[in-house]
């Protein structure tokens, strides 16, 4: 993920604002076509969908619900992604152009928001901020932005409870356990998760000075990998690591850390979230150090937000400001049956 300097920021955003105003103008204009050309049916719902990381199983599954409701409702859905704030502003000028009306954002970068809301406003576009919060210019989430994400604290919990239980399950002794939190703290959601699996491995009588964080650089599995590596380097005397992290990737690079440096499969245990991203690992023949995951729900986030997006443009139907989503635990013993219930997988 990239962190553009506050300067950088503004620059983007002003400038995007002031192209937003250009192509708004034009495709409001009602004597121009719409473009998009003689192709486009008057009337016709065309609905964007960006995700800032395309190349991630979660991000995948959405757009794949999103497509579903796009054949079931009758709409045109245009996917674009990349972990990069300017890629998405031009995204937006994109969709105007295209002649959506509206469209759903996992933004690159939630300081991003004020500046994705004024180019919507001036495109005339409909906003619905998926899985990551938009944060206003005080730092605080923009609370009148339609937005659809998990509760991330109650997940977190279930994750340290998860953790705990298998500690105590495995006769664990805690001189010599430890926890490994890969943490992502400058995004919201991804704070809370690990927040809250801390807290509850806290209140299970992990002591505070037992409890390490492993802050990565970049949200992927290499990223969690050096982050783990750095903890494990300065923790040597650890024989059981509990590991929780803000999704399966950050936890997945952790689990290959601990490969890495010799810890028997059995000898730590491992949670994620998401439960999308974990589905190779949990069906591997040889059970790893990843013990679960917390299964969101990719159908609700991809399929619900384009229906509540479809239905605002077509019927004035306005989605509520705030939805949250749950998760159920899923592990080697139960994962495919959960997932199939869930409708992730045939
Ligand atoms: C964030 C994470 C994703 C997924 C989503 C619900 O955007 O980066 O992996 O957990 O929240």
């Amino acid at each position: 993920m990239h962190f553009p300097s506050a300067r950088r920021l503004l620059a983007l955003a002003l400038g995007s604002i002031a192209l937003a105003v250009a192509v708004g103008g034009c495709s409001k204009s009602p004597d121009a076509p719409p473009a998009g050309g003689a192709a486009q049916k008057a009337g016709a719902v065309k609905i964007g969908f960006y995700v800032k990381q395309p190349e991630e199983p979660w991000f995948q599954l959405e757009w794949k619900f999103a497509d579903q409701a796009a054949r079931d409702l009758g709409f045109t859905l245009i996917k674009t992604g990349g972990n990069d704030g300017e890629k998405l502003l031009a995204a937006i000028d994109n969709y105007a152009a295209s002649g959506a009306q509206g469209f759903i954002v996992c933004t690159p970068d939630t300081r991003l928001g004020p500046a994705i809301v004024a180019k919507a406003k001036a495109a005339n576009l409909k906003l619905i901020a998926v899985d990551d919060q938009f944060l206003g210019p005080d730092g605080q989430p923009m609370k009148n932005v339609h937005y659809l994400g998990i509760s991330a604290r109650k997940i977190g919990e279930e994750v340290g409870r998860t953790l705990a239980a298998e500690m105590k399950k495995r006769g664990f002794d805690p001189a010599v356990t430890a926890v490994c939190a890969v943490t992502y703290d400058e995004l919201a959601t991804a704070k809370e998760r690990t927040d809250g699996a801390i807290a509850t491995l806290t209140a299970a009588g992990i002591p505070a000075n037992r409890i390490f964080k492993a802050p990565v650089r970049t949200t992927d599995i290499p990223g969690a990998l050096d982050a783990t590596n750095i903890l494990l380097t300065q923790q040597p005397g650890v024989k059981h690591w509990l590991v929780c992290g803000s999704n399966d990737n950050l936890v997945l690079g952790a689990v290959r850390a601990l490969e890495g440096r010799g810890f028997a499969p059995e000898s730590c245990v491992a949670v994620g979230i998401n439960g999308t991203d974990c589905i190779v690992e949990l069906e591997k023949a040889k059970p790893t150090s990843f013990f679960g995951s917390m299964l969101l729900q990719p159908k609700a986030h991809g399929y619900q937000t384009a229906q509540m997006m479809y239905k605002w443009i077509k019927d004035g139907v306005e989605p509520p400001l705030d939805t949250r989503t749950v998760g159920i635990l899923i592990t080697r013993e139960n994962f495919r049956q959960v997932l199939k219930e869930q409708g992730v997988r045939e």
